[in-house]
């Protein structure tokens, strides 16, 4: 009987008890079975996998009853094969393999086992639920005619970016962060599904699940993520600081305190996690260069198409094909303005071959413009590593998936955005430090969002923290972490977490930390391929082609090798490390401090 049988007659609990009597019973299995097993299960997930892609790419893009009940079906059934391939795989535990065999036995176990159909249903039906209620939601406000008038996330976004009027911004934020509550339960009722599922393949939770997809044991990892932390939060500390002031001579004494937490409201951001758009009041006093990427993006009228064919181009210089004309047919590159859809951006491989296909509501500013070349980050790894079997064709780590764009994005410097015809001169030398902390609102400010969005979670699954204590947990965290405050007090009932759209969505958030360590140490090893020895923050990799071989070389490996072999390939280096991003702001750093300093003494 193949697998493929045995999964349609039987339960998932009843498997795992077949399979446990059997192994007790029949002999040990052989590696052929072994081999017999994996084809068949890569086949079998193969087609469900491209199905249910399908489904879900739809109910992401046209929100509706109908499309949320398709979705949830079919990964519904995802989940049935998913769940009997990873019981199926025990079988095979402890018997001596080759190493890809023995790593696919492995992966295929990394995954939520349902005993019972009618909760993997709920859990499939939930999932589907909560990413329709984050991508539907609104803030809507009463008018004095009686109509609603009301405000998509990306129009509040844009509030909090440009305004600085604190009530219109605190408006925004609490407007926005009182939607969530709306789907807590169902966020409660879905993480007590998942446990159970993750539990059932043997992980004490989901969280300890997902902290055990890379390579190593999950305590040892939650150390590597404290180390990391540890080794970037002194340069965090300074960025901050400096911030503070500044904020300080904006908003006043009154909403910026001295010490202790800042309201989160203030920074540019819905969830103080990217500072980009404070720039303006923190730029350096001389030296900083006035170019604005995104007022030439707007007075040209760049539409989404060319904003996406700018990052395509990148790619392109670096020796990796052309974007397939399926890519510009099927994806959504700009916000439909007659349907709800599921806003925030995202890449999706359809199938094995090249369905490769981008969900963007694409606005010509300079974020977009770095998330579109992150974007087809995700698109040219999926291209590169579609000839590898299933279970490999993903990333080294999920870390590494999201480092790829913005690796490419750290090599959109002032000299590349003049070879492209984006920007006229190139600033002068002294404008560094200017383009250093423009670069490090991005991804400095983050660090320690990152950090904390899992480390909330973390505690969320193993059950530390109750219902009762989200928003409580995750504020501590907040400001323990990122020194940010809630900018409005806390009420019952409160799901501040949800308003972010990868609880909402539950996607982990650990990789995003690890990203921002690859990149600099991505970015460093392909501007030493391309023979650079300047400044990193001076390296752009356009137009190499021996930096893109390097880098396609790793990227055609997906998961094919434990991921400090993917790093080795391209960087000679098998551990995650700060040092590359430390070496990159280190100027910064010097800057921030005597800055720091000097406001400092201003104080006594
Ligand atoms: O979600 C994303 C990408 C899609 S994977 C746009 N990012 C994180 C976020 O927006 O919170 C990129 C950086 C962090
Ligand atoms: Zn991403």
């Amino acid at each position: 009987m193949t697998s493929r049988t045995i999964g349609t007659l039987l339960t998932v609990a009843a498997m795992a008890a077949s399979v446990t009597a059997h192994a007790a019973a029949e002999k040990k299995p052989t590696t052929a079975e072994a081999q017999r097993f994996l084809t068949d299960t890569e086949a079998r997930l193969n087609k469900l996998n491209n199905e249910q892609a399908r489904a879900a790419w739809v109910g992401s893009n046209f929100i509706t009853d109908d499309t949320e009940a398709i979705s949830s079906w079919f990964a519904e059934r995802y989940l049935t094969a998913t769940g009997e391939a990873a019981i199926g795989a025990r079988r095979f535990n402890g018997l001596k393999l080759a190493p890809d065999q023995a790593r696919k036995i492995m992966l295929l176990q990394q995954s939520l086992v349902f005993a019972d159909p009618k909760e993997r249903e709920q859990f499939a039906q939930l999932q589907a639920a909560l990413n329709g209620a984050y991508g539907k939601a609104k803030y809507c406000v009463k008018q004095a005619d009686g109509a609603d008038q009301c405000l998509a996330l990306g129009e509040m976004e844009k509030v909090l970016a440009d305004s600085h009027d604190e009530k219109k911004l605190r408006e925004m934020w609490v407007g926005w962060h009182a939607q969530s509550p709306a789907y807590k339960q169902k966020y409660i009722d879905y993480i007590a599904l998942s446990n159970k599922g993750a539990k059932q393949m043997g992980f004490a939770d989901t969280g300890a699940m997902w902290r055990s997809q890379y390579d190593m044991p999950p305590e040892a990892f939650a150390a590597e993520m404290e180390r990391l932390w540890q080794q970037v939060a002194p340069l965090y500390q300074s960025l901050h600081t400096y911030t503070r002031y500044k904020l300080r001579e904006t908003y006043g004494p009154d909403v910026v305190p001295l010490t202790g937490p800042i309201p989160s409201h203030l920074f540019g951001n819905m969830w103080a996690q990217n500072w980009d758009n404070l720039y303006p009041i923190l730029k350096p006093a001389t030296g900083a260069s006035s170019y604005d990427l995104t007022r030439v993006l707007e007075e040209r009228k760049t539409d989404a198409k060319q904003m996406t064919q700018y990052a395509e181009r990148f790619y392109t210089s670096l020796g990796m094909q052309k974007l397939p004309a399926t890519f510009w047919e099927r994806s959504l590159l700009t916000k439909p303005r007659d349907r709800d859809v599921v806003c925030h951006a995202s890449a999706w491989p359809i199938d094995e071959k090249d369905d490769v296909r981008i969900k963007m509501c694409i606005t010509p500013t300079a974020e977009n413009f770095t998330v579109i070349h992150h974007e087809l980050g995700h698109v040219y790894y999926f291209l590169a590593y579609n000839k590898q079997p299933l279970l490999f064709r993903t990333g080294a780590n999920d870390g590494f998936h999201e480092a790829i764009g913005d690796t490419i994005a750290l090599s959109i410097t002032p000299d590349y955005l003049k070879k492209v015809g984006l920007m006229d001169e190139t600033p002068p030398a002294d404008a560094d430090i200017g383009d250093l902390l423009k670069r490090a609102l991005g991804k400095v400010a983050f660090l320690p969002f990152a950090y904390s969005v899992d480390k909330w979670r973390w505690d969320l699954y193993a059950g530390k923290t109750k219902p009762d204590d989200f928003d409580k947990t995750w504020w501590q965290l907040r400001e323990q972490y990122m020194g940010v405050s809630r900018p409005a007090p806390m009420a019952a009932g409160g799901f501040d977490a949800g308003a972010k759209y990868h609880v909402a969505a539950d996607v982990s958030y650990a990789r995003y930390f690890l990203a921002h360590m690859l990149q600099f140490q991505f970015h460093r090893a392909l501007c030493r391929e391309a023979g650079y020895t300047g400044p990193l923050n001076r390296c752009s990799v356009y137009d190499n082609p021996k930096a893109g071989a390097k880098l396609q070389q790793m990227l055609a490996m997906g998961a094919s090798k434990p991921w400090p072999e993917a790093l080795k390939a391209i960087s000679g280096e098998d551990k995650i490390d700060g040092g590359a991003l430390l070496e990159y702001f280190a100027p910064l750093k010097v800057w921030l401090d005597q800055q720091n300093a000097a406001f400092a003494a201003q104080q006594k």
